[in-house]
């Protein structure tokens, strides 16, 4: 199974969407193997967000995401780096698909509620840049065989 690097964003916590957001995950079958609540350094926030660091956004992004607590978190699944991409929505909510978590709960680029890794490569770099290996849980979901066919 994949697995993908997921954020709740400072605005996504002081909206108080934690639960709605996590219930889209949970509903579509992804399952969580980490989570921690915690406020982002400065040195974590210019890692994670390192390869924007020429944008013109950089300085607000930066400033948005050490603003205020976020969730982090690890989610599995069939495709999963893919799959929680799609439930989030384009990076610009008022472009994202209506029934997205950015579409149905944000309008503005720089207040889109929630990260979630690009790319199997990211997704990897990214729990590695968030956790530690011995956060990560290892769990059976005894209602998977009706969730995947396997
Ligand atoms: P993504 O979060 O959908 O992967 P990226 O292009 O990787 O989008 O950009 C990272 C984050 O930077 C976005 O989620 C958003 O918070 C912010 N951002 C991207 N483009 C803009 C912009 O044009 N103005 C303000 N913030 C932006
Ligand atoms: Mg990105």
């Amino acid at each position: 199974m994949q697995r993908t690097f997921v954020m709740i964003k400072p605005d996504g916590v002081q909206r108080g969407l934690v639960g709605r957001i996590i219930t889209r995950l949970e509903e579509r079958g992804l399952k969580m193997v980490a989570a921690k609540f915690l406020w982002v350094s400065q040195e974590l926030a210019e890692l994670h967000y390192a390869i924007h660091k020429n944008q013109p956004f950089y300085n607000n992004l930066i400033k948005y995401i050490t603003s205020s607590p976020v969730l982090a978190m690890v989610w599995e699944g069939p495709e999963a780096v893919a799959a929680v991409r799609q439930t989030m929505g384009a990076t610009r909510p008022r472009e994202a698909a209506p029934g997205s978590v950015r579409h149905d709960f944000g309008l503005d680029v720089g207040r889109n509620l929630t990260h979630a890794s690009d790319s199997v490569e990211n997704a990897e770099a990214e729990i590695r840049l968030w956790f530690k290996p011995e956060e990560i849980v290892s769990w059976q979901r005894d209602i998977d065989r009706w969730t995947f066919e396997m």
